[in-house]
């Protein structure tokens, strides 16, 4: 059988059968249960990750600590360099990674090499970043008194990362966090613990060369290490990536001990198509948008806010589109939808079928769950489209999955109010050739949402800008734009080189 060279990558990326799932570089241990990981293309195991005991956990946070005090030392363009190393060292894993990302968590092999592809760009941005990590000068009230900002390192940052971009997110993260000279520890998703143990070994070879302390790159398996983070005083920054239910819990943890938080929680993204839009240009949006990564990216288009005048040619567009998407294994090119993570997301895309169904939704393209040779991993279903109502409780929740519910509207407005009428606010899109929809839709009372495009879909965002939402979706930025402030604590100086000491506000202190 074709196993499109997983093993060849398995082999150049240094998985073994089982792995030590805890790491302070090159340093592995790990004394916790067996992670198994199975491939949702395939059902095969994969291989083994030992996850983190409590112990575990103690000995990496204190290796981090120590770390830190090294790593902050180190002149931020110096940082840089290791970065701008890790990026050629990816480039050059590129495609076993992309190849690993696609097996373990299932989507395209194109979607996996795009990923590995976004760890890339963020490097390089993190590069330049070294270089620019500005505060700025103020000019002070008082005479021969000088004002001015820095930034400074955090401390150890913690990132908890999902199944669904298994290797980007982390790098969006790390790459920034180590330019501003934090140390990182990593607890990636139970559901994609591989991943992370072949980056660790990507940057491993590049920490070792420039012989940085153990400490500045830390992994922790298991979910029992999420809470430790969340817990932990010693962590100043706790970035997490995933649902909005256990968002708000580590929201609410890490704020109890006065800690910050980057969320990047649950989106229910929608693209609105006027009467103005380019329909050719919709298909490509709207059918990515929807099932790119099976409908599991946060940014996965879930509404389609259709104008009443084109919504009987929108919806027999789509249709005859859906009929032509190949389902199968990713790593086979001629596929466009892989599976879903596990078989608990398929029950979960299908009681959120049932439940639009009883709601009153109306199926357009029917779903369903393959079986069959190539589907024996349980997990692949087909890309669904439902006629539904924004109000559906179904529709304001963010279900994982190829589900595509679809919402007529008359007005402009009436659009908007619909697409913000959801708890979360994530990504927005409007297909439009209207200069005065566009920029209604891109104001103060348009969308309420942290990505708002036009004429591109709700999904796939460059590294540059920062990323994140609002409302539900958390408030949290990453990635480009100056997400990395999030990563530093800023100090304002003010320095008097004078010879007397005049107070502000014009005080008068004498004795
Ligand atoms: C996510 O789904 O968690 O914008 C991140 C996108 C990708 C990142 C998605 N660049 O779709």
């Amino acid at each position: 059988q074709d196993s499109f060279g997983i093993e060849e990558a398995l082999k150049q990326l240094g998985i073994q059968e089982v792995n030590e799932g805890t790491s302070t570089g090159n340093n592995w241990f790990s004394n916790g249960d067996i992670i198994e990981s199975y491939s949702p293309a395939t059902g095969k195991l994969i291989a083994k990750v030992k996850s983190s005991t409590k112990e575990d956990y103690e000995a990496v946070v204190s290796k981090a600590t120590e770390a830190f005090k090294t790593w902050r030392m180190v002149p931020a363009p110096k940082r840089g360099e290791i970065v701008r190393q890790i990026g050629d060292a990816l480039r050059e894993k590129k495609d076993a990674l992309g190849k690993l990302v696609s097996y373990e968590m299932g989507k395209s092999l194109q979607e996996g090499l795009g990923e590995v592809q976004e760890m890339i760009d963020i490097c390089d941005f993190a590069v330049g970043l070294s270089r620019q990590l500005y505060g700025y000068t103020m000019h002070s009230e008082r005479p021969q008194h000088r004002m001015y900002e820095q930034y400074h390192p955090l401390g150890v940052v913690g990132i908890i990362s999902a199944f669904n971009f298994p290797v980007a997110v982390w790098s969006w993260n790390s790459m920034l966090a180590w330019v501003c000279g934090d140390v990182a520890v990593w607890k990636p998703s139970s559901k994609t613990p591989i991943c992370a143990v072949a980056c660790q070994n990507i940057i491993n070879e590049v920490f070792k060369k420039n012989d940085i302390p153990e400490g500045v790159s830390c992994i922790v398996t298991g979910n029992a290490s999420g809470d430790l983070i969340n817990n932990d005083k010693r962590m100043p920054l706790v970035s997490f990536t995933g649902s909005t239910r256990i968002g708000r819990h580590v929201s609410k943890t890490v704020a109890e001990r006065f800690g910050n938080t980057i969320l990047e929680l649950g989106g229910n993204n929608a693209i609105i198509v006027s009467e103005h839009a380019d329909l050719s240009m919709v298909l490509v949006g709207a059918v990515f948008g929807a099932v790119g990564t099976a409908g599991q990216r946060c940014t996965s288009t879930r509404r389609l806010i259709v104008h009443e005048s084109v919504y009987d040619k929108t919806i027999a567009t789509l249709k005859s589109a859906y009929a032509q998407l190949k389902i199968g294994n990713p790593l086979d090119a001629n596929n466009h939808v892989g599976p879903l993570i596990d078989t608990k997301a398929v029950q979960d895309y299908l009681n959120a079928i049932e439940k639009a169904k009883k709601e009153g939704g109306n199926i357009i393209v029917e779903g369903g769950v393959l079986e069959g040779e190539g589907y024996e991993s349980g997990c692949y279903v087909k890309p669904c489209i439902i006629e539904a109502k924004n109000e559906f409780e179904i529709v304001q929740e963010e279900t994982f999955a190829p589900i595509l519910y679809v919402l007529k509207y008359s007005t402009i407005e009436e659009a908007i109010e619909i697409q913000n009428g959801v708890p979360q606010g994530l990504s927005s899109s409007i297909f439009t050739n209207n200069v005065r929809e566009m920029e209604l839709f891109l104001s103060q009372a348009g969308s309420d949402c942290g990505i708002a495009n036009v004429n591109i879909g709700t999904s796939g965002a460059e590294i540059g800008g920062a990323f994140g939402g609002e409302k539900e979706t958390g408030g949290g930025r990453e990635s480009g734009s100056d997400a990395w402030r999030a990563y530093m604590r800023r100090q304002t100086n003010t320095i008097n080189y004078g010879t007397e000491l005049p107070l502000a506000q014009g005080i008068k202190f004498d004795f």
